[in-house]
Parts: structure tokens; C-alpha cells; sequence
């Protein structure tokens, strides 16, 4: 069966940051931390989801869909990131699981996303090695108490932003700007998937992915430095984290000037390579990018950001360009015939700035024709032979966007923050009509 879902994090929707013996995790310190996060907004409350799961759970009943992907906050299960189990964490997920199972809705959990209990943030991070084992025995918590329930299982999400946002540049949590020297932070977690992947393994979980943030890349000319500028980021945004993953081994960064990865031992790649039952893939635009101008400093990166133009743009200043979902998967299948495995499009979405009119509808066409869009390019890029299991829309509900704080608006729904009200949009009405159609002729839209 086709998975039709919607997508959330636990730091981005359930507040209760400080309920039930949660630990502190990296966020919790980041957004405290004054100037990091827009308006000074925290994921303290979010959209209060920890204690209003079951609406929410009913919200994706009457929408129709038939799997939901949810991050589990490691902090709430391993408050101090050692082995200690708070088992109240446990309890929540073990809730929300049963209520998903009772309305047929496939649950999908994440593992990592985002959310670093601070202790292990004391250690280094992931810049220690040490971490990556740390997300196995957590690994291993969750799913002895989860796996008989939660068929499908993703480690990481989207370690190429984590490592970028938090380890490179410093504006996400933990807010450091390594620049180059946060390349180990991708490596130890990759090996942080391979170790968890066992984990999930022995103890009997059905699916386990990765969800890796894709994006295609276009030279911004037909100049040979161009080129090899587009090269360059291909290498670092896609080909550092599907490679291993996928073939066993890294591209060669020496070959942009980029150092070598030295955090790699004898035996680590085939951890990170053990076959996957799927590749997670989130798609939200692509990126056009230059050789950098001569003497510009760059800090020491081969291309520079040209800017996609021509195109609508979100709420966020993102391009909107629906067929490159499509080039994405092609290009996949091109770049991995058949070591890749079957794809699900984990996130997929838009930012506007939508609020209720007078009549109280949130009348967000441009979300509608995103989504449409997008499912119209997933079908095209099925049709040329990619084997595409589940499309994910980012996001259920209006939530915490990370530095954005709230006021970047993803949702199927809208959340008024003060009351947390929930109001369905109109996109939610017009993907609940698409599903309802799918559902009566049993293929993809
Ligand atoms: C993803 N970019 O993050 C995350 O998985 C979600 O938690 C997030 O809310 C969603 O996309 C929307 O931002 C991204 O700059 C963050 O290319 C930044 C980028 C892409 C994805």
C-alpha cells in the first residue's frame, strides 16, 4: 500500500519541555540563549501537541491519511543521554502509537531529529565519536518498547543541515560555526545510523531508512567552473550522505580542496552501508550555485549560492519548482540503479504566511498548487521507473520553525499559538477530497 502521510518533530510540536522527567536538550538551550532564534521564540509550549496528541491523531484520521511520520525526543527517553530510561517518556510514545494504530494510520518514527539531549552536546557532540553509540542504546530503548507497533523506523533526519546549520555555520542548535571543520559531525552520524540500524534490527523493526535532505543542483551557466561548482556542492549536500550509505564508500572532497574525512576508521563504512529497506528523501527545492568570484573568500568552499530566479517563491524565499522532485528521484535512480533502495518522500511542503479570514477559513491556494504540483512530479518521476513507497507532507500542524521561531507557517492546519486552536486550512480540505479519490481508484493521486 502507497504511504500518504503527514510529517512533525517532537521539538517543533510538543512543548512540555520540562514535564514528566524530560531532559534539556540542545534546542532547549539554543532557543534560551537570547538573539538565536527570531522573536525570541522557544519550542517551550510549540503547539502543545504532548498533551493534545489524541486531536491531533484526529485531525489525520478525518484527513485521511494512512501513515504519520513523528520524531521521538530523545531527551524524553534518555534525559541525561546515558543509559538511565525515563520511562515516562516511554509512556507518551507508547500512547500515541496506540492511538495512531487504532485509527489504521501507519506510524513512521524518527529517531534524530534535531533535538541532542545537552549532556551529550557537553561531550562534544557529534563531534565525539562517542555519540554515535550513545544513538544506538537509544535506539535500542525505543524500539523493545515500540517495534511490535511502529513497522517503519528512520535514524537520522537530515544530517547534511544539521551538520551544516549546527556544526558549520552556528544558526541552528548547538550554534557552532566550525566551517569546514564540521565535517566529522557528518560522519559520526552516519555511523550513528549504522550503529542504530543494528539495534532497530535485533530488536525486530520492519523498515528502517534514512531520510537524507536532497536537493537537485544546476550550474549557473554553462561554464566549465560552473560546472565543476555544481559538482563540488553535489558532492557535499547529496553524494557525502548517500554514498556511504548506499555504496559503501565517500566521494572524494580532496578533489574540491576540501580536506579529507580523518574521523573515518577501518570498518566504520561497512557499519554505515549495511543494506536499508528504504531511502528517506526530503524536497523542498533545488540550488543553483557558481564558481566563486577569484579572490572572493569563501572560506575555503568551492561555489557560491547563484539563486534560483523565475520561479514563485514561499513565505521563506524558497523557489517553488515542482519538477525538480521529479529530476531529484530520476536523477537517484540514474546516479544508483539498483543499490537504491525503494524511496519514500519523507517531507515535502511549503511556508506561507496564512492566517483566518473573516469567515474563518485559511484560504491557502498557494499551498494547494505546491502540493499539487509535487504529487503531479512524483507520479512523472514513477512512471519513469522510480520506486516511490510513501510521500510525506511537511507539516501537519503550524509549528516551531527552528530559528524562524513561528513565523514560518507549514501546516495543514493552522495553530493559533495564544489558544492553540486548531483550523484546518483549505489545503487541508483539498489534500482530505485527493486521498479520498486515491483511496477510491487505488493508485497514487
Ligand atoms: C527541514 N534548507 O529542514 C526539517 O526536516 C524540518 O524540521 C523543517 O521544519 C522543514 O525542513 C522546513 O524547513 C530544512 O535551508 C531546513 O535548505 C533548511 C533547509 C532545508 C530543510
Amino acid at each position: 500500500m502507497f504511504l500518504w502521510g503527514t510529517a512533525t518533530a517532537s521539538y517543533q510540536i510538543e512543548g512540555a519541555a520540562a514535564e514528566d522527567g524530560r531532559g534539556t536538550s540542545i534546542w532547549d538551550t539554543f532557543a534560551h540563549e537570547s538573539g538565536n532564534v527570531r522573536d525570541g521564540h522557544t519550542g517551550d509550549v510549540a503547539c502543545d501537541h504532548y498533551h493534545r496528541w489524541s486531536e491531533d491523531v484526529t485531525l489525520m484520521a478525518d484527513l485521511g491519511v494512512n501513515s504519520y511520520r513523528f520524531s521521538i525526543s530523545w531527551p524524553r527517553i534518555h534525559p541525561r543521554g546515558d543509559r538511565e530510561v525515563n520511562q515516562a517518556g516511554l509512556d507518551f510514545y507508547d500512547r500515541l502509537v496506540d492511538g495512531l494504530c487504532a485509527q489504521g494510520i501507519t506510524p513512521a518514527a524518527t529517531l534524530f531529529h534535531w533535538d541532542l539531549p545537552q549532556a551529550l552536546e557537553d561531550r562534544g557532540g557529534w563531534l565525539n565519536r562517542d555519540t554515535a553509540h550513545r544513538l544506538a542504546d537509544y535506539a535500542h530503548t525505543v524500539s523493545a518498547r515500540l517495534a511490535d507497533r511502529v513497522p517503519i523506523w528512520i535514524t537520522l533526519n537530515e544530517p547534511f543541515i544539521h551538520m551544516v546549520f549546527g556544526y558549520a555555520l552556528g544558526t541552528h542548535a548547538p550554534g557552532r560555526a566550525l566551517f569546514l571543520d564540521a565535517l566529522p559531525a557528518a560522519h559520526h552520524q552516519l555511523l550513528g545510523h549504522g550503529l542504530a540500524t543494528r539495534a532497530l534490527r535485533a530488536n525486530g523493526a520492519g523498515r528502517v531508512l534514512v531520510t537524507n535532505n536532497c536537493t537537485p543542483v544546476w550550474a549557473a551557466s554553462d561554464a566549465e567552473r560552473d560546472a565543476r561548482a555544481a559538482d563540488a556542492y553535489d558532492t557535499l549536500h547529496n553524494r557525502l550522505f548517500n554514498d556511504p550509505v548506499l555504496l559503501g564508500s565517500y566521494p572524494d572532497l580532496s578533489a574540491f580542496g576540501v580536506p579529507a574525512l580523518d574521523a573515518v576508521r577501518d570498518g566504520d563504512l561497512e557499519v554505515i552501508a549495511q543494506p536499508l529497506d528504504g531511502l528517506g528523501v526530503n524536497y523542498y527545492n533545488p540550488t543553483r550555485v557558481a564558481a566563486p568570484a577569484p579572490g572572493a573568500d569563501t572560506g575555503g568552499l568551492p561555489f557560491v549560492d547563484a539563486g534560483v530566479t523565475g520561479h514563485p517563491t514561499t513565505a521563506f524565499g524558497w523557489p517553488v519548482v515542482p519538477d525538480g522532485l521529479r529530476e531529484l528521484l530520476t536523477g537517484l535512480r540514474a546516479r544508483y540503479g539498483d543499490a537504491l533502495p525503494p524511496v519514500y518522500v519523507t517531507e515535502n511542503g511549503c511556508s506561507q504566511a496564512d492566517e483566518p479570514g473573516p469567515d474563518g477559513v485559511v484560504d491557502d491556494q498557494g499551498r494547494i498548487a505546491y502540493l499539487d504540483g509535487h504529487i503531479a512530479a512524483l507520479r512523472a518521476a514513477m512512471a519513469e521507473g522510480v520506486d516511490v513507497r510513501g510521500y510525506y507532507v511537511w507539516s501537519l500542524l503550524d509549528n516551531f520553525e527552528w530559528a524562524e521561531g513561528y513565523n514560518q507557517r507549514f501546516g495543514l492546519v493552522h495553530v493559533d499559538f495564544a489558544t492553540q486552536k486548531r483550523t484546518p486550512k483549505a489545503s487541508y480540505h483539498w489534500l482530505k477530497n485527493r486521498l479520498a479519490a486515491e483511496h477510491h481508484h487505488g493508485t497514487p493521486a
